[in-house]
């Protein structure tokens, strides 16, 4: 089982000494050795480590403010789906648009992240569902990673919507994912992990099963969207595969649980998709604390279901409407995230060796990155030691 470090650890009046983008020392004044070099005085600031988004959907063509408005007038978020809404039409504006469109697009929206503190971001494909289609989206993707100082952590999101060649063949589809598309994308190294949609409007988890025993043969791990609108077992699948993380959860049971918990498995949370799809189901925060799950937090940022930007207000989501503590909603948009990423050996903490990836923040204590909606208290930020 995967040790969780309670606590975050705070230290008055610490230092961080950086060499080459990485974290040399990071700790309290009185115990640090001797450096030279360039001092910065943060002058009674707080100091944490960059935040992580560690699950966003940012490269998309389009938007769907039109389903936004049929939803406010009664539609439902599956009814839509089903009747080739959704998804779907996300799924045309991104195969329409040219990579270039994309990656204007989706630096909007990863700016404001960056303006709030974000360091790191993953990125899933999934609104192409073609070769081509996906290729372009993960390749925006790794673009956004030569614009801006940023981490990027590309997601082949294989098994999101079935696309319409294989309307009614969703079998078919998940063999074209493993035979052509997952050799492609893992041969280009386009990818970090491997995703998929376990639900009635997504994929059974034999379909998965297959994608993911695929991901396995080519090396990739796997995380999986779970549980978010129904209770198909998905976390116990993820688990079985030593899944990074299964995120959404709402619907998850106290087996499900306990197999992430065994399985290292982070349980990342989408307070954002929750209150924009108004889910009144609530991810079962206190089960996950008694199976000892790490829990991390995420905008989930995607057309659909969350066009959500801003970690702090994730953060306040994740506080007001799940009942997350501050300690857990601030660990969750940091270590935790780290986890779910399969990064902890290199973001997350504070810790020598790690990449020196910092906010700074004009707060007078933690607790207030929790607690404001839409104050933005970043004081400036460093991206592998370099101030951005
Ligand atoms: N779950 C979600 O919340 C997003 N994808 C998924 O599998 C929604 C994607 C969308 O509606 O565009
Ligand atoms: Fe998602």
């Amino acid at each position: 089982m995967t040790m969780v470090p309670p606590g975050l650890g705070l230290v008055e009046d610490g230092i961080v000494a950086c060499a080459a983008g990485k974290i040399v020392y990071a700790g309290p004044r009185r115990d640090a050795p001797q450096f030279d070099g360039e001092t910065i005085d943060c002058e009674e600031r707080w100091l944490t480590p960059g935040l992580i988004d560690c699950h966003t959907h940012l490269v998309y063509g389009g938007d769907r403010v039109g389903e936004f408005e049929q939803r406010l007038s009664g539609e439902s978020y599956s009814r839509l789906a089903r009747k080739g809404g959704g998804i779907r039409v996300t799924m045309e504006a991104t195969r329409e648009a040219s990579l270039d469109a994309l990656v204007t697009a989706a630096l909007g929206r990863l700016d404001v992240m960056i303006a709030h503190g974000v360091t790191t971001v993953e990125v899933k494909s999934g609104y192409g569902q073609s070769l081509d289609s996906e290729l372009k989206q993960l390749r925006a993707a790794r673009r956004l990673e030569e614009l801006r100082k940023v981490s990027i952590s590309p997601t082949f999101l294989a098994a999101h919507a079935v696309p319409p060649e294989f309307e009614g063949k969703p079998d078919a589809f998940v063999a074209e994912i493993c035979e052509t598309m997952l050799p492609k994308v893992a041969a280009d190294s386009l990818a970090d992990a491997v995703d998929a949609f376990c639900e009635g409007v997504g994929f059974s988890s034999a379909q998965i099963r297959a994608l993911f025993r695929a991901a396995k043969a080519h090396g990739l791990p796997v995380k999986l969207h779970a549980e978010q609108l129904s209770n198909l077992h998905g976390a116990r699948l993820a688990a079985e595969f030593g899944a990074l993380s299964a995120d959404h959860l709402e619907y998850l049971d106290w087996e499900g649980a306990e197999a992430m918990a065994r399985a290292g498995t982070v349980a990342v949370l989408l307070p954002g998709a929750y209150y924009f799809t108004r889910e009144t189901q609530k991810p079962p925060v206190e089960l996950l604390r008694k199976a000892r799950v790490p829990m991390a937090v995420a905008t989930d940022c995607n057309p659909g279901t969350s066009p959500l930007t801003l970690p702090l207000l994730t953060m306040n989501m994740a506080a007001t409407l799940f009942g997350l503590n501050v300690t857990e909603c601030l660990a969750g948009m940091t270590r935790e995230a780290a986890r779910a990423l399969g990064r902890l050996g290199r973001i997350g903490t504070l810790e020598a060796r790690k990449d020196c990836d910092l906010a700074i923040w004009d707060i007078d204590q933690p607790a207030e990155l929790v607690y404001h909606m839409g104050l933005n208290p970043l004081h400036s930020r460093v991206w592998q030691g370099q101030c951005a």
